[in-house]
């Protein structure tokens, strides 16, 4: 095992059914990526339903819950993790407020989605949440640890 610098901050980025059955996937990631977060993990899966509703246990008493782990598990959501200074916090202004008619013009779910049932794109809300997010949709083989050309240039 090489030694490496201390990890940086990660978060779980996903993209929902909505976003990937739209074509999506390359406008978001390009988002992030041009910002100059790192991604560290990606996949495509259809998460069971039982999955979805471990991912969202902290909405178990919202009278959406059912709804929203339906509409999860209705179809392919790509999966990501991301890496970078700030990035829980920042991902989390790059993607808006849950309800895309109150979300920020230049955020993801502004100029991309409509309705909150339907605002296209999860990430985690905290360093707690983002712990708990990335142990349940990755394995650790998952993600990868490199250092881009980029980096010293971007920090
Ligand atoms: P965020 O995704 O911005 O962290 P949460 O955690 O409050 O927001 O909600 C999780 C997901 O639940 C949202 N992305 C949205 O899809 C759905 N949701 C939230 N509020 C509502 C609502 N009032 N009606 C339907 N779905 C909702």
């Amino acid at each position: 095992q090489e030694a490496h610098a201390a990890q940086m901050e990660r978060t779980f980025i996903a993209i929902k059914p909505d976003g990937v059955q739209r074509g999506l996937i390359s406008e978001i990631v390009s988002r992030f990526e041009r910002k100059g977060f790192k991604l560290v993990g990606i996949k495509i899966i259809v998460p069971p339903k039982d999955f979805a509703q471990k991912h969202y246990h902290d909405l178990k008493d919202r009278p959406f819950f059912n709804g929203l782990c339906n509409f999860l598990s209705s179809g392919p959501v790509l999966a990501m993790v991301w890496e970078g200074e700030g990035v829980i916090r920042y991902g989390r202004k790059l993607i808006g407020a849950t309800d895309p008619q109150n979300s920020e013009p230049g955020s993801i779910r502004a100029d991309l989605a409509v309705v909150v049932g339907r605002n296209i794109i999860h990430g985690s809300d905290g360093p707690e949440t983002a712990k708990d997010e990335i142990k349940l949709w990755f394995k650790a083989e998952e993600l990868v640890n490199y250092t881009s050309n980029a980096e010293k240039w971007i920090y």
